[in-house]
């Protein structure tokens, strides 16, 4: 519009390219004002150059902790093409700019370097470049800002071609300034996040990730303080990913029944989990909870004998979810078992004592803030590659389970919806994918991170048999030697009721070896008359059953009841094949991949 001459400000401290860049914007007659080694750099080259004080009228200060923070500079940059913003230029007598040419002090390169101490790491915070970054991506409309030197080839080709800066490059320069000046702030914040936030309320230091080559790590929250606080321990990483994972599956199911919830979690996903529901005496028997005074009396400690004792096998050094502050009777549970950690919303002072006996001392005890709400969005990097979704706020209740599309549509009794409740908050915190059987409110069998659906429901199916057989008569008769272990009574029950006991060898010396009275392996006659009166089973699945398949080997461990969402080419045949095992069909609209 106005004919006035451009003028470019450049600010650099990387000075690849600069030259070049000079060189052609003198070309087109556009005025140069640099800070000092920038202007250095451009006049030594031989091309006209003025130091920004030409406009300000201050020299650098603080030893160039003051250089172009000024007025003079800021305005001309941010005035718009408007009459009042040009009346406000003239009276102070103001030039506009109309490039910017700025990167940034080398703050990350400096704190990755060893020992270094916060003083020098404040030095290279860069506080004028970012202003000067931020006020150019903010006049866009008007200004061009270039924040990478290896985006000067292109804005002189189209300069050179066009004579001016078309808009959609000032655009696509402004959305990169402000990804910049917002990474450099975050290192920022991440530097000052280690040295000041105070170990444990914002940020986290872990041992190490997933692996223990992999450190650093921590956990933090950007905002605010962390949901959770260690009463104990030292969390790993894995622990936390456990704890994020059942907390909010044992919250969910107690907002859902309206009764204590426990989780048991492995890997990631749960090995067991459960509401209070009473425990009969065999069931006591077969979870190892015999001697817990006061188990009758909490619902907490029964949710978690049934969680801890749905499958043994995987719950062996769990991360425990719990859904009420923690009582005695559920710590005295949890004391006797080997566990890596547990979070509660609470601890009654002698449960608390109990837990931070366990292991020495290092047994990691959380305390999460029950009324916390994360975030609507949530958000991670593989790979380098940021991706973010809504979270899975979806809530599944007894309504969930209304929409019953096999001929007996009869309302389901009640243990039967609590049982598809538990089995599909399970799922929704499961890896996928996923395959759930549930009875007497717990999940019985699990079958998590398998590829193939029906392999889903064969492993949970197993499980679902082995919970199963583990209550037949001669398992509870079972005389053990003096000072067998309860790991080691597990895992040998668990090789005598999957029928993998071998006839000779050293395995099978020390699988006798733990006995009084060694006992037979199960018959297939004894095998087959025990399964058969197990029965009224629910089953869950987080995605459609593509095949009839998974139908009929859930028929087989007493499936009754029967959820998943619908949307595969095979419904009906699927719907049929629950119809002909005599198996009721919901269908439950949501699918719960989780990873
Ligand atoms: O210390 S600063 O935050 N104060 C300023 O006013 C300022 N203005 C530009 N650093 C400032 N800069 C930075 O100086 C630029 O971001 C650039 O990285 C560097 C260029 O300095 P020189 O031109 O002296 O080499």
């Amino acid at each position: 519009s106005e004919q006035r001459p451009r003028t470019a400000i450049l600010s650099v401290y990387d000075k690849t390219g600069l030259l070049d860049l000079a060189r052609v914007l003198r070309d087109h007659g556009i005025r140069l004002l640099a800070s000092g080694g920038t202007a250095r750099m451009i006049r030594e080259a031989g091309f006209d150059v003025e130091d920004v004080s030409a406009i300000t009228h201050a020299p650098e200060m603080l030893g160039g902790r003051v250089k172009t923070l000024h007025p003079t500079v800021h305005a001309g940059i941010l005035a718009r093409d408007l009459e009042a913003d040009d009346r406000d230029l003239q009276e102070q007598g103001i030039d506009k700019v109309d490039f910017v040419v700025c990167n940034l002090y080398p703050f990350k390169e400096t704190i990755n370097k060893i020992n270094v101490t916060i003083d020098e790491a404040v030095e290279e915070i860069d506080i004028g470049g970012v202003t000067l970054i931020r006020a150019a991506a903010k006049n866009h409309s008007r200004v061009t800002i270039l924040s990478d030197p290896r985006d000067y080839p292109a804005f002189l080709e189209e300069l050179h071609s066009l004579g001016t800066v078309p808009d959609a490059s000032r655009k696509r320069y402004a959305l990169k300034a402000f990804e910049h000046t917002a990474d450099y702030d975050a290192a920022i914040s991440e530097f000052f996040r280690k040295k000041y936030a105070g170990n444990g309320l914002q940020q986290l230091t872990l041992r190490y990730g997933a692996n223990p080559h992999q450190k650093p790590a921590q956990a933090y929250t950007p905002l605010g303080e962390l949901p959770f606080k260690v009463l104990s321990g030292s969390p790993g990483y894995i622990n936390l990913l456990d704890a994020l994972n059942s907390w909010p599956l044992v919250k969910e199911l107690k907002a859902s029944l309206g009764l204590p919830a426990a989780a048991s979690f492995k890997h990631v996903s749960p090995a067991g989990a459960a509401v209070g529901v009473p425990l009969s005496d065999v069931e006591k028997r077969v979870y190892f909870v015999t001697d817990i005074e006061g188990l009758d009396d909490s619902k907490l400690a029964t949710a978690y004998a049934r969680a801890r004792g749905a499958d043994r096998m995987s719950s062996f050094g769990d991360w425990i979810a719990l859904s009420d502050e923690v009582d005695v009777p559920t710590a005295k549970i949890i004391s006797k078992e080997v566990s890596d950690g547990v979070i509660a919303p609470g601890y009654m002072p002698e449960a608390l004592e109990i837990l931070k006996a366990k292991k020495g001392g290092k047994y990691t005890i959380l305390e999460i803030d029950e009324f916390y709400t994360p975030p609507a969005v949530e958000t991670r990097t593989v790979y380098g590659v940021t991706m973010s979704q809504s979270r899975n706020d979806v809530k599944i209740t007894p309504r969930t389970f209304s929409n019953i599309l096999t001929a007996n549509t009869d309302p389901l009794p009640e243990s039967a919806i609590t049982d598809l409740t538990v089995a599909t908050i399970a799922l929704k915190y499961t890896q996928s994918n996923s395959v759930c059987y549930a009875k007497n409110g717990m999940v019985i069998g699990l079958g998590a991170g398998q590829q193939s659906r029906i392999h889903c429901t064969r492993l949970a199916g197993d499980k679902a048999d082995a919970w199963w057989m583990r209550q037949h008569p001669r398992v509870l008769e079972i005389q053990w030697k003096k000072g067998t272990k309860r790991p080691e009574k597990s895992n040998a029950i668990d090789l005598l009721v999957t029928g993998q006991v071998p006839e000779d060898g050293p395995e099978r010396e020390a699988f006798e070896g733990v006995f009084e009275v060694v006992p037979a392996p199960f018959e297939r006659e004894e095998r087959r008359a025990w399964m058969q009166q197990l029965e009224g089973v629910a089953c869950s699945s987080d995605a459609f059953f593509p095949f009839s398949d998974n139908v009929y080997r859930a028929a087989r461990s007493g499936v009754k009841y029967l959820a998943a969402p619908g949307g595969s080419v095979n419904d009906k045949a699927v719907h049929d094949a629950a119809e002909a095992c005599n198996i009721v069909f919901v269908e439950q609209s949501t699918r719960l991949f989780h990873h």
